[in-house]
C-alpha cells in the first residue's frame, strides 16, 4: 500500500546516505535489494546495528535547534531494541544514567528501545526527561517545586505514587506499554541521579537559597526516525549548557522564579526596571551555576564557549559539503545573546523533512 511505498522510498534514501558517509560498507544496492524484501516480507525492516549507530548520530547532527553538535561523532549508542518490558526499560534508563553521568565527566549517550511497527507501537517513556523534579500546586493554590513537573507529579500520584513535597523531588520514571494501558511507575535510584548544590563564589548567602540542579539533561519524549522507522522511546542526553538552569529553569517566572529573591539578596533597587536589577540578578544566578558545577567536577558548557564550538561545527561541516540548518531562535542563548558569535549572523534554513531526526512525539 502507499504506507509501505513510502517506507521503501525513506528506507532506501537513507541506506544510500549510510554508504555514501560509510565508504567501508561498500556498494548500497545488495543491502538495498536485502530491505525492499524484507518490507515486501513484513510490512518493516531492522536495521543492522552501524545502520542504528549512524541514523542516531545523523539525527544529533541534524537537530537544528542543538548548538551541541561538535561532538554528534562521538554519541554512544546503546542499542536495546530487544527490550520491550517496562520493567526492563525502567533499569536500562537507570544504567543509561549511570554510565552518562561517569562519575561527572558526562558522556553524551542515546538509548534506543523497540520500535514502533505496523499495527504494533512500542511502549513510551511519559516523562519529557529521564531526570526532571516535580511540582506540586496544593488546594490554596501555593506552589511548590518545579511548576514543570506538575502535570507529571499529578499523573503520578494518582497511581499511587507517594510523592514528596520538597522543591527538588526527582519524579519516577513513568512508562506506558501501550495505547490506553496504564503507565507503571519507578522510582529512579539515588545513585543514578547527580545533583549540584549551587553556590556562589563571592556570596556566602547563596548557598542559603537551597538551589540545586541535576548533572545530566536527559530529553525522553522524542521519537528518533531513522529510514522510515520510528523508536519512540530513544532517550538521549549531553552535557548541560549553564544557561538552560540559570537563565531559564531558576529564572523564568514560570519555572522557579529566583530573581526577585537573587536581587533583593544582593541588594539591588527592584523598584525600576531601569536599574536592571534583573539582568544583574541573572547574571550572578548563571554564575553561581557554572562555579557550583566545575567546583563538583560536572561537566557543563558556558554560552561563549558553545557558540564558538558551535561555529567551528559548522566551518567544519562546510568543508565536507554538508549545509548545517539551524534555528536561530533556538541557537542564540538566553543571556548575552549579542556576547556570542552565535548571534551575528544566519543560517542554513531549516527542513522538517530532513531525515533522520529527533522528532516531537506525536500521541497515540
Ligand atoms: C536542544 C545543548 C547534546 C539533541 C539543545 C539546546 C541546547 C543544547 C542548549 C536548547 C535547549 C533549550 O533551549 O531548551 C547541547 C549540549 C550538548 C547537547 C551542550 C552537549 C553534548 C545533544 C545530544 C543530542 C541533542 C547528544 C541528541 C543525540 C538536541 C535536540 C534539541 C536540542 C533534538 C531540541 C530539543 C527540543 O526540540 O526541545 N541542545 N546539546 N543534543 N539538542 Fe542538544
Ligand atoms: N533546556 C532543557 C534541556 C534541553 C536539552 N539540553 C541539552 N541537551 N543540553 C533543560 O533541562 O534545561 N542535551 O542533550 O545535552
Amino acid at each position: 500500500g502507499a504506507g509501505q511505498r513510502g517506507l521503501v522510498a525513506e528506507a532506501a534514501a537513507f541506506v544510500r546516505q549510510f554508504h555514501e558517509e560509510t565508504p567501508a560498507a561498500g556498494d548500497p544496492l545488495p543491502r538495498l535489494r536485502e530491505v525492499i524484501a524484507e518490507i515486501e516480507r513484513t510490512g518493516t525492516y531492522r536495521h543492522t546495528v552501524e545502520e542504528l549507530a549512524f541514523g542516531a548520530r545523523i539525527a544529533w547532527r541534524n537537530s537544528a535547534r542543538c548548538i551541541g553538535r561538535l561532538y554528534w561523532r562521538s554519541l554512544v549508542v546503546r542499542d536495546l531494541r530487544h527490550v520491550t518490558g517496562p520493567e526492563e526499560m525502567a533499569q536500562e534508563c537507570f544504567t543509561h544514567l549511570r554510565t552518562a553521568t561517569n562519575g561527572g565527566r558526562i558522556r553524551p549517550v542515546v538509548s534506543v528501545f523497540a520500535p514502533d511497527a505496523p499495527g504494533r507501537p512500542a511502549p513510551r517513556i511519559l516523562n519529557s526527561q529521564l531526570v526532571r523534579y516535580a511540582g506540586y500546586l496544593d488546594e490554596d493554590g501555593v506552589r511548590t517545586g518545579d511548576p514543570a513537573g506538575e502535570r507529571l507529579a499529578s499523573l503520578a500520584r494518582s497511581l499511587e505514587w507517594k510523592s514528596g513535597e520538597g522543591r527538588f523531588d526527582v519524579l519516577p520514571l513513568l512508562i506506558q506499554p501501550g495505547p490506553g494501558a496504564e503507565p507503571r511507575w519507578f522510582e529512579v535510584p539515588d545513585d543514578a541521579v547527580l545533583e549540584v548544590d549551587l553556590r556562589h563564589p563571592e556570596h556566602g548567602w547563596f548557598a542559603e537559597l537551597g538551589l540545586r540542579w541535576y548533572a545530566v539533561p536527559a530529553i525522553s519524549d522524542m521519537t528518533l526516525e531513522i529510514g522510515g522507522v520510528r523508536y519512540p522511546a530513544a532517550p538521549f542526553n549531553g552535557w548541560y549548557m549553564g544557561t538552560e538552569i540559570g537563565a531559564r529553569n531558576l529564572a523564568d517566572a514560570d519555572r522557579y522564579a529566583m530573581l526577585h529573591e537573587v536581587g533583593r539578596r544582593l541588594g539591588l533597587d527592584t523598584s525600576s526596571e531601569r536599574t536592571l536589577w534583573r539582568d544583574r540578578a541573572l547574571v550572578e544566578l548563571n554564575v553561581a551555576v557554572l562555579h557550583s558545577f566545575q567546583e563538583a567536577g560536572v561537566t557543563m558548557a558556558d554560552h561563549h564557549t558553545e557558540s564558538e564550538r558551535f561555529l567551528r561545527h559548522i566551518a567544519q561541516e562546510e568543508r565536507l559539503g554538508r549545509p548545517t540548518p539551524a534555528d536561530w531562535s533556538w541557537i542564540v542563548p538566553p543571556v548575552s545573546g549579542g556576547l556570542t558569535p552565535v548571534y551575528h549572523r544566519y543560517y542554513d534554513p531549516v527542513d522538517p523533512d530532513l531525515r533522520p531526526a529527533f522528532l516531537t512525539r506525536e500521541p497515540w
